[in-house]
């Protein structure tokens, strides 16, 4: 028989299956190092919250760590399929696989698994929230459910919190009102005041940049997809729509509940005060051992976590919380933490945080190890290099610290200098058709220079007629700044509403011969953006004077900081920041959101200086040698 004739007899002879695909398959997980649990876990007022529990194969006693997120709890929960519990969790978990954990992930009411209404970052149960629930009651249904022997033998009984962003927020929600059980909480730049800072706006300018999230996220239970901006370049497709009023038209936005919610409370009313965590917080301050996580250069969540942790320290509770400032985008504490846009750090520090920070006060606290022995505060030096470990933080502000904040005034011809400078004024013209770029165009959100924007060379903007550009000669000794600066400005402008961003920068040696395009580099070392309207009340917005100088004072990102020998110092003074920001229309309408073509408007900005307007910007100077004695 030929080798053609056997292989027909072959198939002849088997019989013709149904179909390749059997009724149930059902893959053979004994080889597993842990053991996957899906569950529904009934909240009180009888919804059900989805939840993945893994749990390493052999354990018993073991603790728990919880994240509660908005984000897909299945998907949380497998980096990879594995037999492997550590290739099977996310890359930030593998401190808590090692140390023999449950880790346990549930997505939050009306999201992908659970059963109920999702609200956006849903607030606290009172006027702002009528129903009988919020994460603070979910968050304690949840841990009691959990540590309740029946339901999960293998448990010690303690539960930590961790996470990020949105979950960031889920965890000092817990904190509220904590359930006992809940011994010890990493809240990880955490959204705690949306409008002052965090995510949707700041000081009142709004951010476009995050307009996308609300249509993945509230347009759909599950995954959803986010409708299409138009061409590459999204300064073109926001400039040409007008307002964020117009665009969310345009996409459909306006008809998303949160949406309407947040373009009608443009103001800080009681809508975003009463949502204010850093307030909620300060008025129900807990006692569980909290360590509080912040990016230096974060691009989303830049406010929460410090201002969080002040409230706290106000409160006489510094000795249970804890302060971490790395120098890190938003969220990069969860993944690889060598670098930051072109800058190099020393060794791994977003590992560095996890495995000698995180994982030494959790075993502290859930599984009676030693001491953690954490600094009141640990800042990343971002001038040297290193880590300081500070048991005092701020080294220098307003009043109550070792130093005051030190003003350095806007001079004449650019200068910049601790010298009070004599009376006179820069004008610029804004102009609402032509804002700065806060990115080199052509920007993209999804281009991947978002994640690390905050680092980007500002010599994009430098030069730039609308952009003001200050810099002190280069210095010959090395100037320390550890706190938040305060920018603090003087001006006029020939329009009735305006925005001022300010941003510190640390100016590069022009040559560097070991790498030659950092030479003359613009490093933002703290920046942000003030609308003007808001400059004597957030929550009573006011038409500015035409032509009439006013007074804008706004605190700027914390530092930690030293400018070299060699580097310059420098501010820059601009009215946009675009598309990342909406654009002011520079004639005072009632809502920014609802502007009209014929609103948006040049006007010629006058800076102040010197005399009795001197414009400056407060910095946290400290002598060098203070803070290397406090840092080693
Ligand atoms: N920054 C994101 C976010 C948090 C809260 C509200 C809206 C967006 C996040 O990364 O989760």
């Amino acid at each position: 028989l030929s080798s053609l004739a056997l292989l027909s007899v072959g198939v002849q002879a088997q019989q013709q299956p149904a179909g390749d695909i059997p009724a149930q398959f059902k893959l053979v997980d004994t080889a597993n190092d842990y053991i996957k649990r899906e569950v529904m876990i009934p909240m009180r007022d009888g919804t059900k919250l989805y939840t993945v529990i893994v749990i390493p194969r052999n354990a018993t006693n073991a603790p728990i760590v919880l994240t509660r997120t908005p984000y897909n709890a299945k998907a949380r929960a497998n980096r990879s399929d594995s037999a492997s519990m550590l290739a099977t969790l996310p890359l930030a978990d593998e401190i808590f696989v090692k140390g023999g954990y449950i880790r346990v992930y549930q997505d939050v009411r009306g999201k992908y698994g659970s059963e109920g209404d999702y609200v956006v970052t849903r607030p606290v149960i009172g006027p702002l929230n009528p129903t009988k629930v919020d994460h603070v009651t979910d968050a304690y249904d949840t841990i009691d459910w959990l540590v309740n022997k029946a339901n999960l033998p293998q448990s010690n009984g303690r539960v930590g919190m961790i996470g990020s962003s949105y979950e960031g927020f889920t965890v000092v929600m817990a904190l509220l009102a904590p359930h006992p059980a809940l011994k010890v909480a990493a809240p990880e730049s955490p959204m705690i005041d949306g409008w002052m800072g965090d995510d949707w706006f700041h000081y009142g300018a709004f951010r476009l940049a995050n307009i996308a999230w609300l249509g993945g996220q509230t347009g759909y239970k599950g995954n959803g997809t986010v409708p299409p901006t138009g061409g590459w370049d999204d300064y073109d497709n926001f400039r040409e729509v007008g307002s964020a009023g117009d665009w969310a038209k345009k996409s459909g936005y306006d008809q998303l509940p949160y949406w309407k919610r947040m373009s009608q409370h443009a103001a800080y009313d009681d809508f975003w005060q009463g949502q204010a965590l850093d307030k909620l917080l300060a008025a129900n301050p807990s006692n569980v051992p909290t360590l509080w996580e912040q990016g230096l250069w974060d691009q989303e969540d830049m406010y929460g976590a410090i201002t969080a942790w002040e409230a706290l320290k106000a409160k006489g509770k510094a000795g249970n919380n804890f302060l971490v400032m790395g120098p890190w985008r938003h969220s990069q504490v969860n993944r690889d933490g060598r670098s930051l846009g072109p800058f190099q750090w020393d060794g791994d520090t977003a590992a560095q945080f996890r495995e000698q920070m995180v994982l030494p006060l959790f075993d502290q606290y859930l599984k009676d190890g030693p001491a953690a022995n954490l600094p009141q505060a640990a800042i990343y030096n971002t001038g040297e290099n290193h880590w300081d470990r500070l048991a005092n933080w701020p080294l220098a502000c307003e009043s109550g610290c070792a130093a005051p904040l030190k003003p350095i005034y806007l001079q004449a011809d650019g200068g910049l200098g601790f010298d009070k400078a004599a009376a006179g004024g820069d004008s610029y013209v804004s102009d609402p058709a032509k804002p700065v770029p806060h990115l080199p165009r052509p920007v993209n959100f999804k281009d991947g220079r978002w994640g690390d924007w905050l680092v980007s060379d500002q010599r994009g903007s430098d030069g730039r007629p609308d952009v003001m550009t200050y810099t002190t000669p280069v210095l010959t000794v090395a100037m320390r700044v550890s706190g938040a600066p305060i920018a603090d400005l003087y001006a006029a402008t020939t329009g009735t509403d305006g925005d001022f961003v300010v941003k510190v920068i640390d100016v590069y040696p022009a040559e560097n011969a070991t790498d030659p395009k950092m030479g003359g580099y613009q490093l933002p070392i703290s920046l942000d953006i003030f609308r003007g309207r808001y400059r004597d009340s957030f929550a009573q917005p006011s038409a500015i004077p035409a032509n009439k100088v006013q007074h804008y004072r706004f605190r700027l990102p914390t530092v930690n900081h030293v400018f070299q020998p060699g580097h310059r110092v420098m501010v820059q003074v601009q009215s946009s920041l675009f598309p990342l920001y909406d654009r002011n229309p520079q004639t005072y309408v009632p809502n920014i959101f609802f502007a009209k073509p014929a609103d948006y408007k040049k006007a010629t900005v006058t800076l102040r200086r010197g005399g009795a307007t001197p414009s400056a910007v407060l910095l946290p100077v400290v002598p060098v040698e203070q803070a290397q004695a406090r840092g080693q």
